[in-house]
């Protein structure tokens, strides 16, 4: 079955926030933020924009009559700044006015003082004043410190991977009205319509069922969405139960960028020991995340670091410790992966570092580390139907390695200056949701008298095709045509209490509770066709249900179940068994079951200009038996190409005064249609995953973004293949000005980059 939205996406149908027709009376409100990273706030005056027609007024936390408070893990973060302001773009107002231009306008006269304080802009400076949010963690395996003795190659080293920007095509944006009795509709787009009726009820002082929340689709979310749609949908219900009238309120481009958090970029200590055949004894790391000036996420992100710190390899004796700095700079939130990438990153580059030291090939070092079924995880969990070296052994079977090695050295040998190198990049990433509870979705189903099925779940769809494959859970069941069956706007009044979607669990989690409905009304359905077909059993199948002579059509079928007053509709929970933790001892079964999968990088850098490009990406992956393989494969290919680019060449920048500098599409450069490999190749490996995946179809949405690490080893490979001596630290992305520094070292500026950067002045 296609994505049911290809033909609304490219036709210009698809609806989203900012097309909804509007309300007459309706009101446009735009932001004001924090000019400075850290400051005390001094005085707002808006005496300018009094004048201007169209200006209705400003909102900000005085007007607030619940609580000035966003943050969900950690109450450290207002919706609107109180007196302090701790990153640049930090929401301090809300200018509202009778068209989105006089708001913009308003915004511009308003002026806000704010008393520069110092700030902090590095991970590794705020840990060392202490500064962390929440405690530190640490999950351990074996016994690290005495097992450095036995190794026979031990290397330490540091490393950075920097943040990323979500740029989902559609921004954040909401648009909020009252509907009677101070109820109030807040439309959003957001992956979590329960996390900002929760928070909007907190904000307004309303209770839950006061706050209605309805999402048709996002264009994009990328975990952006996850809990950062929240601060711009409150602010609209907020600027609605000011101003009495529907508010809208959506972001432009750089507002965005400007305002809200992204990847979190985390600096790292680690040390690895291998002993002569190349093992991998012990494996130490301290990560340190760079979390912004509010926790947000951070906390959840730095866990799943954690669960994923040794990537897909078994590692008897290991330790991981990390910290949630907090900075000067826009809380980070979830992203793709959601600490995970980084985690692997940090594993990655103590291989690299380790097989340089050695001499050999780090795929070598790989290959003899694998995970296998019995092994343990670092956190307790016993890895079951691991596909690391099924994944590695179909990949390079069809990629035998020593015939790659002879055909670099031979295009090597012909270009003194173009060098091509390849990596290979495993992957193991765990299903579910590290917090058990959020493990749970619910789903209403009604099939109308005439034979059409409506489908509510808790999942949103941004674009990864949950929409699609739920359609194909109810059509399998009751034996329909997709086009029998319609999937609603996910609406809070109709599946309430829903975690949000992510952690590429939405698919299994309200799919398994969309099949109970669906089976539930089909039972009672069954007993009355068994009736009318005279038969001890029926089958439901091409809009009919037969019975073992005869059949009746489905929509005949409902019309009867109608007239017999059976109920037609059902609503039903899902929760994920056997899933526990215990974060005292940072041991238990967090997952449902673990994603595998293995990628081979070639890329081939220009060593005289700096500039590269990635020639192929092949990919064996861990899909389970796919429920739709061409969304399936879409989902493999976005995530290669998006994980790519944050290792690549989207380089997201702060300056030392926590001013973004990366803030508009010509400062930062996200990968298109020429910077995507020359060639990708995903292969299915087609064994059937747990029953916890919907359909025994794994999940699919994160874990192929971080084959998009490859493609930084892969270069770096090609690099050393040029100048064996290299000298180039574990830094990502690696892009062409990284590669021409490490080549070139005397070409580096002199300084901090970043400063040189600022003092360039790439601000709009
Ligand atoms: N694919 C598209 N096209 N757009 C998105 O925003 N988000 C990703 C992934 N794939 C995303 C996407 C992220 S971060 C997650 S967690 C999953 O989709 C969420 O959806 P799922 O649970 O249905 O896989
Ligand atoms: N969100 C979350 C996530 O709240 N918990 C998670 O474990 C998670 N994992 C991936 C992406 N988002
Ligand atoms: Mo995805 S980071 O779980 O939204």
């Amino acid at each position: 079955m296609k994505h049911i939205d290809l033909a609304g996406h490219v036709t210009g149908k698809s609806l989203y926030v900012d097309d909804l027709p509007l309300q007459q009376g309706t009101l446009f409100a735009v932001v004001l933020g924090s000019p400075i990273a850290h400051g005390r706030i001094r005085s707002i005056h808006a005496d300018r924009a009094k004048d201007l027609p169209g200006f209705v007024g400003l909102i900000g936390a005085t007007d607030i009559a619940g609580e000035n408070q966003i943050g969900g893990i950690i109450a450290d973060e207002p919706l609107l700044a109180d007196e302090w302001v701790h990153f640049q773009g930090q929401p301090v107002v809300i200018v509202v006015a009778e068209s989105e231009e006089a708001a913009r306008r308003a915004r511009s006269l308003v002026e806000l003082q704010v008393e520069e304080h110092p700030c902090v802009t590095s991970p590794r400076e705020a840990y060392a004043r202490g500064s962390i949010i929440g405690k530190e963690r640490c999950f351990q395996i074996g016994d690290p410190d005495s097992a450095w003795e036995q190794c026979r190659h031990l290397v330490s080293g540091q490393g950075y991977c920097a943040g990323q920007e979500h740029l989902y095509i559609e921004t954040q944006g909401a648009y909020a009205f009252t509907t009677e009795a101070g109820h109030i509709r807040i439309v959003s787009s957001t992956q979590g319509p329960t996390a900002v009726q929760r928070t909007a009820a907190r904000v307004l002082g309303l209770a839950m069922h006061a706050i209605e929340v309805d999402v048709r689709r996002l264009g994009g979310g990328f975990g952006g969405k996850e809990d950062q749609a929240t601060p711009w949908a409150v602010m609209a219900a907020l600027a609605c139960q000011v101003t009495g009238r529907a508010v809208k309120l959506v972001l432009h481009r750089h507002d965005d960028m400007m305002m809200t958090g992204k990847r979190h970029p985390y600096e790292f200590d680690y040390r690895i020991g291998l002993d002569a055949d190349l093992r991998i004894l012990a494996y130490e790391v301290m990560l340190y995340q760079d979390a912004g000036a509010a926790a947000d996420l951070s906390p959840a992100v730095l866990e799943r670091s954690l669960f994923h710190f040794n990537n897909s390899y078994f590692i008897p004796h290991a330790r991981a410790t990390a910290a949630s700095c907090r900075t000067n700079v826009t809380p980070h939130t979830a992203f793709r992966g959601f600490g995970g990438p980084q985690g692997m990153f940090a594993m990655e580059c103590a291989i690299a570092a380790a097989a340089e030291q050695i001499g050999v090939q780090a795929h070598e070092i790989q290959a003899r580390n694998l995970l296998r079924d019995g092994d343990e995880f670092p956190y307790g969990q016993i890895a079951q139907g691991a596909r690391a070296k099924a994944c590695w052994a179909r990949l390079t079977e069809l990629n035998p390695l020593d015939r790659l090695d002879r055909e670099i050295a031979a295009f090597n040998g012909q270009n003194p200056w173009k060098k091509r190198g390849y990596a290979i990049m495993p992957i193991c990433f765990g299903i579910s949701f590290t917090k058990t509870h959020m493990n749970q979705a619910a789903a209403l189903v009604h099939v109308y008298q005439d034979g059409s099925v409506a489908i509510n779940t808790g999942a949103v769809e941004m674009g990864q095709g949950v929409s699609t494959k739920m359609i194909q859970v109810a059509a399998h069941v009751f034996g329909l045509d997709a086009q029998h069956i319609r999937i609603e706007p996910t609406n809070t009044t109709r599946v309430a209490n829903t975690s949000p979607t992510a952690a590429s669990s939405s698919a299994d989690l309200n799919g398994h509770a969309l099949l109970l409905a669906c089976n539930r009304i089909k039972e009672r359905m069954a007993t009355v066709a068994r009736d009318l077909c005279g038969s001890p059993s029926v089958e439901f199948r091409e809009g009919r249900v037969h019975g073992v002579s005869g059949h009746v059509e489905f929509a005949e079928l409902a019309s009867q179940c109608y007239l017999r007053r059976v109920d037609l509709s059902e609503h039903a929970h899902y929760a994920t068994p056997s899933l526990h933790f215990d974060t005292v001892t940072e041991k238990g079964h967090p997952f449902a079951y673990h994603v595998y999968g293995c990628a081979l990088v070639i890329a081939t850098v220009d060593c005289l200009r700096g500039i590269y490009q990635i020639d192929r990406v092949h990919a064996v992956h861990d899909f389970g038996s796919s429920m739709n393989e061409a969304v399936d494969l879409g989902q493999a290919e976005g995530g290669i190409v998006q994980g790519l680019g944050w290792m690549t060449m989207e380089e997201l920048a702060f300056g030392q005064s926590g001013k973004l500098l990366s803030n508009s599409l010509s400062t930062y450069k996200v990968p298109d249609i020429y910077a995507a490999p020359g060639e990708m190749r995903v292969d299915f490996l087609n064994e059937p995953g747990s029953p916890a995946a919907l359909f025994r179809s794994k999940a699919v949405g994160e874990p192929p973004l971080m084959y998009g690490i490859g493609g930084y080893f892969a270069i770096r490979r090609a690099m050393r293949l040029f100048d064996t001596a290299m000298a180039c630290p574990f830094s990502a992305p690696m892009t062409p000005e990284k590669v021409l520094m490490a080549l070139y070292p005397e070409t580096a500026p002199s300084g901090d980059e970043r400063g040189t950067r600022e003092a360039g002045g790439v601000d709009r």
